[in-house]
């Protein structure tokens, strides 16, 4: 297993690391988290569907996101608590992590939609910025075209902004453009079975997906134990943290 390069990532906030997982691992996942997603999409109440449903894919119904995949299904718990994975999170917060909050991140092909541009500390409010890590684990291949993750490069050093959002998506926090114009994002495309870590702190956002392939994710937030999420900006549930090591 590769080692984190702290270096780079102190740096540029953000690092890849390809072959963590096996197609088989992910093809696993991948099963597991479209059966769950057909049985939540068919209990989903109409008030929540602007939440869960993506917009941009207009010739079916398909969700956008899950969230805490950790706490509702074994498969993912599992992936959360693996050792390769752990070994990877504890280099970057040291040893002794929980993950507070967990998201699948489906973005289907022919007009899956954009993540606008957003830092996960303004989002979570934790107790110390430098104790969390998002690891968002590629289920397929990541690319421009089916709309991988972009970031930008050592906002992780600056602070956390105010986002706003839409007054129709109270979920989809952002950064105003005033901040964001003055911010290249750099595209950053992941391997199935790899792993991007990001700074909570980092500015990063996705494209729309305008190929024919599906382009899903698992996001483990990971925090360094003691850290919690004292001025969240939406709700979480904090019963759902589980200590991991
Ligand atoms: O997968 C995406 O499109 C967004 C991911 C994200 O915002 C995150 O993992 O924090």
């Amino acid at each position: 297993m590769d080692a984190i390069d702290l270096a780079f990532y102190r740096h540029q906030g953000h690092l890849t690391i390809n072959g963590v997982f096996g197609a088989a691992e992910t093809d696993a996942l991948i099963a597991d988290i479209e059966a769950w997603g057909e049985s939540f999409l068919a209990e989903l109440p109409a008030a929540q569907r602007v939440w869960y449903v993506d917009g941009g894919v207009k010739a079916r119904t398909v969700l956008r996101k899950l969230d805490n995949p950790h706490a509702h299904r074994p498969a993912l718990q599992a992936i959360a608590c693996d050792p390769r994975l752990v070994a990877l999170v504890e280099q970057v917060l040291g040893t002794g992590v929980s993950v507070y909050f967990s998201q699948v991140f489906f973005k289907a092909p022919e007009g899956g939609g954009p993540k606008p541009a957003h830092q996960d500390n303004f989002y979570f409010g934790p107790t110390d910025i430098e104790g969390v890590v998002t690891a968002w684990i590629a289920l397929d291949d990541a690319t421009l075209e089916n709309g991988c993750l972009y970031f930008g490069e050592g906002t992780n050093q600056g602070p956390v902004y105010g986002h706003i959002a839409p007054p129709d998506e109270p979920f989809n926090l952002q950064l105003p453009l005033t901040i964001l114009e003055k911010q290249p994002m750099a595209p950053a495309p992941v391997r199935k079975g790899g792993v991007s870590f990001h700074h909570g702190n980092t500015f990063h956002q996705s494209g729309p997906n305008h190929s024919s392939r599906w382009r899903r994710a698992c996001a483990l937030h990971y925090v360094r134990n003691g850290v919690e999420f004292a001025t969240p900006a939406l709700p979480y549930d904090h019963s759902l943290k589980m200590r991991v090591t």
